[in-house]
């Protein structure tokens, strides 16, 4: 489960449905095109806030049935509701999902005790590992060196997803647990991230841009800082405009001009406008 794995897309159609022709497009895809070495399902890039539970497993049915054994897929099934969490927890256990995540439980401040009580629920109910999913500035959840010791206890939480650009933090958990995968969060951050020694990488902008990514991450790996600079550098101008014109909306119409159905974003995220959308074929053009 290394390497670069997409944060999976979902097309959704005008009126917010699952379109699963489009999302099996955007996996094969992600395969075939972008060629990327695992997908992780229903996270922030998956709209997973804003969707429901049934929803959410018809997610991660279509993706085991369109991936079936051909990358490591990863199941986000965090969620403020704890029962909802474990439930899903097990729907894609059953389904032969390779690991868990668990987003952070947000929105009420949690302690510390709340928050350990809530990863280890949910991984002692199944037979599988957890993936923790740390990204302070969305949830306002921020774990010190100290708190992820006391949650890798649990031998059963295999490492971290790391959306942050803290990365004395991230230096002290790559020396803290060597047996841990620590994946960067931020594609914007690969080469630095991947010099500190991260295991992997799982990003929204690996849906188009994977192959630059991986090209990042293998050659930082292998000591080549100023080839693997380059390509970060293309990258980001890449991110920049799509951050600066809306991130999901973008990377959707990036995929269209690449004859995906890819659909819209899931309201209350709004429709690009004419304008913006004939700025994300602008960069799609531009770059990829
Ligand atoms: O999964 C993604 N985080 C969010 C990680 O979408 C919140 C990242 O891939 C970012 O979208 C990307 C752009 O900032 O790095």
């Amino acid at each position: 489960m290394k390497g670069v794995i997409t944060a999976l897309m979902v097309a959704y159609d005008k009126d917010g449905n699952i379109n699963e022709k489009g999302l099996r497009e955007i996996i094969r895809y992600n395969l075939d095109v972008c060629k990327v070495d695992g997908l992780y399902v229903n996270g922030s890039t998956g709209e997973n806030f804003m969707i429901s539970t049934e929803e959410k497993k018809e997610i991660f049915r279509i993706t085991k049935d369109e991936v079936k054994d051909q990358v490591p897929l990863i199941a986000q099934v965090g969620s403020v509701n704890l029962k909802e969490a474990i439930e899903l927890a097990k729907y894609a256990t059953d389904l032969g999902y390779d690991a868990l995540s668990a987003v952070t439980p947000f929105y009420y401040k949690f302690n510390f005790n709340e928050i350990k009580h809530y990863y280890n629920s949910i991984i002692n109910a199944v037979d599988s590992k957890m993936i923790i999913y740390s990204i302070p500035f969305l949830t306002g959840v921020n774990m010190s060196l100290d708190q992820f010791a006391e949650l890798f206890e649990n031998e059963k939480i295999i490492g971290v997803k790391f959306t942050a650009g803290d990365f004395y933090l991230l230096e002290r958990m790559r020396k803290a647990f060597p047996e841990k995968l620590i994946y960067a969060g931020f594609d914007e951050m690969l080469l630095p991230a991947t010099v500190l020694g991260i295991d992997g990488a799982i990003g929204s902008t690996f849906n188009v841009n994977g192959q630059r990514a991986r090209q990042i991450f293998e050659l930082a790996q292998q000591g080549k800082i100023d080839e693997a600079r380059e390509v970060q550098h293309i990258t980001n101008d890449l991110i920049t405009d799509i951050l600066n014109n809306g991130l999901y909306q973008t990377i959707k119409e990036i995929l269209k001009v690449k004859g995906i159905d890819s659909g819209y974003c899931r309201q209350p995220m709004e429709l690009l406008s004419e304008e913006k959308v004939a700025f994300a074929q602008a960069i799609a053009k531009k770059y990829l």
